[in-house]
């Protein structure tokens, strides 16, 4: 018997030939322009760029070694393409325009398609223009669920940010490219925002244990990261759960793209208010409110275990793993006498005059060859020697890395490094997740002027 093409269509045996998710209808991750009221109550909305209609983009929440699915529409004015930071992904899901895909045009689309090995706290980002993109709005976040869910009361996302808005009308201010902002320590704001909002509110009760998970959407600004009302311990960094968890004294550092999942317990009582605070030199800021209304039901609970650990690869023998030193360079006050663009040698002053103020290793932009060669499977250490006045975040794509200790050891799981200004960060690096990766600073605006490069796993 011949079918017509419409018989195999209807036919039940043919559809069970095709994969079932050529059927489903992939679910769609808009990317457009909207509007929010970002500034407080009685400022005018701002105009912002956003998935799914408001900042943070939807929450997408899976289960550890599900998949995520999703068409990319674009309705920006823009091309764009999605990142998803610090999953150990797919390369041709990456999202890096000219390297794993071409820029989605407008009116376009991209779907992706992926797997999720690691439970953790981890986000979606614009990877087109995102010194711009992510400054108008462009992230989400991707939250993967441990397969047993911890003894917590509450499941708290907070996805911090700073704006840099015009003091009258509160609209953004579209300056994304001045030299001043990028070749000093990036796009700084004037209102820092959680979930997308001035000061927002909780309700919790006294004695409750929350999860906060802490995400830095910033273009720049390393938030000094404080607790008032609250006692706890970091359990995860960048997603991955820490050996062990550590007590929360005093501030800690966020930088741009970093992540930090506590569980914190509420100590302020019933009728007061508990605050996360960004501390800075002359005090503390409030982030975000956590009005306590009543008690716990429970007894307040003992020190948390540790996290189940995700399936992250063996660190072998470090003193035998090759290292290759990445050199920070050039910014205000230590100006690039001279670097590569491409195949071309040019002086501080002309580099300056397109716009490019950083290099790594002599190099401004991603170059033609790689910073390394990894073979499949191989480890490496990585040395962030930082010759610059400004802090820098360095982000891997594809891979976590474990920090080496000052005692030459192997510390937490990380995707991005903090390296501050005249110091020097080692990491172990176990190359296994095959492609081609981007290697940058998370300081949206040095990324963008410079500092980025890639490594090549085959
Ligand atoms: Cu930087």
């Amino acid at each position: 018997m011949k079918l017509t093409r419409r018989q195999i269509l209807t036919t039940g045996a043919a559809l069970a030939l095709l994969p079932r998710r050529a059927f489903a209808a992939m679910p769609e991750l808009v990317a457009a322009e909207s509007r929010q009221q970002i500034a407080p109550g009685g400022y005018p909305e701002t105009a912002i760029w956003s998935y799914g209609g408001g900042t943070p983009g939807t929450e997408i929440r899976v289960p550890q070694g599900g998949r995520v699915s999703r068409r990319l529409v674009n309705r920006l004015p823009q091309p764009t393409a999605v990142h998803w930071h610090g999953i150990r992904i797919d390369n041709t899901m990456d999202g890096v325009p000219g390297l794993t895909q071409e820029a989605v045009p407008q009116g376009g689309s991209f779907d992706y398609d992926f797997e999720l090995p690691d439970a953790g706290t981890y986000w979606y980002h614009s990877h087109n223009r995102s010194m711009e993109q992510v400054a108008r709005g462009l992230y989400g976040p991707l939250i993967v669920d441990e397969p047993k869910a911890p003894d917590i009361d509450r499941d708290i996302v907070l996805m911090l940010d700073d704006w840099r808005l015009d003091p009258e009308t509160a609209a953004l201010d579209g300056n994304f490219d001045n030299g001043h902002d990028l070749s000093h320590a990036g796009r700084f704001g004037n209102l820092l925002t959680v979930n997308g909002r001035f000061d927002p509110a909780f309700e919790v009760k006294n004695g409750e244990r929350l999860r906060l998970r802490l995400v830095n959407a910033a273009n720049a600004r390393v938030l000094e990261v404080g607790l008032d009302g609250l006692e706890g311990w970091i359990v995860a960094l960048d997603g991955m759960p820490l050996e062990s968890p550590l007590v929360v004294s005093g501030a800690f550092p966020l930088a741009p793209a970093q992540r930090a999942d506590l569980f914190v317990d509420v100590t302020a009582e019933s009728g007061a208010a508990a605050s996360l605070l960004s501390i800075e030199r002359d005090g503390g800021y409030g982030l975000c409110r956590f009005d306590v209304t009543g008690q716990a039901a429970q007894a307040r609970r003992t020190a948390p275990e540790a996290l189940p650990p995700n399936p992250l690869p063996e660190i072998g023998d470090l003193a035998a793993a090759p290292l290759h030193e990445m050199r920070l360079q050039g910014g205000a006050m230590r100006w690039l006498d001279s670097a590569m663009l491409g195949d071309t040698e040019m002086g501080g002053r002309e580099l300056a005059q397109l716009g490019k103020f950083w290099a790594l290793n002599g190099r401004a932009d991603r170059p033609e060859a790689p910073f390394l060669d990894a073979a499949r499977g191989s480890l490496h250490r990585i040395a962030f020697v930082n010759e610059t006045n400004f802090d820098h975040g360095m982000h891997l794509h594809g891979h976590h890395f474990r920090l080496i200790g000052a005692n030459g050891t192997p510390g937490p799981w990380r995707d991005t490094v903090l390296v501050p200004p005249g110091e020097t960060r080692q990491i172990a690096l176990v190359a296994d997740n095959p492609g081609k990766w981007l290697l940058h600073c998370h300081m949206l605006g040095h990324a963008m002027s410079g500092m980025t490069s890639w490594f090549r796993v085959a």
